[in-house]
């Protein structure tokens, strides 16, 4: 592999990395031009294993989208619709949301993970009385809810400080922020695919005070549309700046953009290369954040489970609703049992963790696989 990695002029930055020392902006836009796609995934596995051996996390968990009633206006976006009212669109009513919980009553649930349009009319009230009510029938929930963009909308539309919304959601329940709404923190792709939602800095800032109120978050990057490698690289320094200063986030998710019925539709969508390409130079980049995950709805489970070669350690989870991906033309099935996902990780030469939201481990590799049956 050396005379490979020096071939490909590589060979700097095997030493670097050897040496625990940091990738530059320039390292990360030549590892994006190298065309060597498995010396490249054996820099990241390098990386991933140094960190977790062949250990490979999911979780047991239910997706929620209460409402895709959203005032953005997201190119991107497949799932929003602008009005109450409009053809497609849908709220839940809180005992509608409450009522995914009861009828999985007897799964081992571990987290709930509600993403959310931005809806203009429902009261702050709505999402406090959701969170206590999922706390009301599983006290031992792990409540991952609202992006940073939700944080920031709420703020301006209730009329409080962003940190006044996440202290208030944070008494009612709340336990960490998903990795939702980052996309890309470049300005110029921002303000194409996203100009009427919560600029970057703020983005940041919002994670900046959950992690000081002693919640943990993740970060998302939504790639293969627009942007450059340069931008991919700068949205991931970016992630990185934050976690010096926090250490707060857990997980980094490369998002496939998908471009069925959305404003983007006539891009073609990121090929299983770029996948791995992403999710490699993730992992080799951003050397302070624990995790890198393959978020198999996105990536596709084939995609996800070839990931787990190429510096990715988690697969999220059971999942069980999604909207936001099946909207947008994802083919994958919206829910996998963890005897399914046991079974992918395993026959990918990897061992299968079942964690918990941060990352406590509940189920080791060695522990029988146990099928509960899934709602959808
Ligand atoms: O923010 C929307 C993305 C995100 C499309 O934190 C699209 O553990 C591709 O953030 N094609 C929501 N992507 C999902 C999300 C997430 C997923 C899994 C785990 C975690 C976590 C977070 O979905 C949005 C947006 O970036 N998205 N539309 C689309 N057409």
């Amino acid at each position: 592999m050396r005379q490979r990695l020096s071939a490909l002029g590589l060979a700097d930055m095997s030493q670097k990395l050897d040496a625990g020392e940091r990738l530059s902006f320039d390292d990360g836009v030549r590892l994006f031009d190298c065309p060597d796609l498995l010396a490249l995934g054996w820099l990241a596995n390098r990386e991933r294993e140094k960190r977790h051996g062949g250990r490979t996390y999911y979780n047991f968990n239910i997706r929620l989208e209460a409402t895709n009633v959203c005032v953005a206006s997201c190119l991107f976006c497949s799932f929003a619709r602008l009005k109450p009212g409009d053809a497609g669109s849908y709220t839940m009513s809180l005992e509608q949301a409450w009522d995914k919980l009861r009828q999985r009553a007897d799964q081992p649930l571990t987290e709930i993970h509600v993403v959310n349009g931005l809806h203009p009319d429902l009261p702050f009230d709505y999402y406090l009385d959701l969170l206590r009510g999922f706390k009301r029938i599983r006290p031992d929930i792990h409540l991952k809810c609202f992006t940073a963009v939700e944080i920031a909308f709420f703020a301006d539309l209730y009329g409080m400080s962003d940190e006044r919304v996440l202290r208030e959601l944070r008494a009612a329940g709340l336990d960490s922020l998903p990795g939702g709404g980052a996309e890309v923190f470049a300005e110029r792709v921002r303000r194409k695919i996203c100009h009427d939602k919560c600029g970057t800095d703020r983005y940041l800032d919002i994670h900046r005070q959950a992690h000081g109120m002693g919640m943990r978050s993740n970060i998302t990057m939504l790639y293969g549309h627009i942007e450059t490698p340069a931008e991919r690289v700068d949205h991931m320094l970016r992630t990185r700046a934050l976690q010096d200063e926090t250490g707060g986030l857990q997980a980094f998710i490369p998002l496939a953009f998908h471009p069925d019925n959305n404003q983007m539709r006539k891009l073609p969508p990121p090929t299983a290369a770029d996948s791995l390409r992403v999710h490699a130079v993730s992992r080799l980049m951003l050397d302070n954040i624990p995790h890198v995950k393959a978020f198999w709805i996105a990536t596709g489970v084939e995609v996800a489970q070839l990931a787990l070669w190429f510096g990715v350690d988690d697969l999220d989870g059971t999942v069980q609703e999604e909207k936001i991906y099946h909207m947008a033309g994802a083919r994958t099935p919206e829910a996998m049992t963890t005897t399914a996902i046991r079974r992918l990780i395993r026959a990918a030469g990897r061992d299968p963790i079942e964690r918990d939201t941060l990352y406590n481990v509940i189920t080791g590799a060695d522990a029988p696989d146990v099928t509960v049956a899934l709602v959808q």
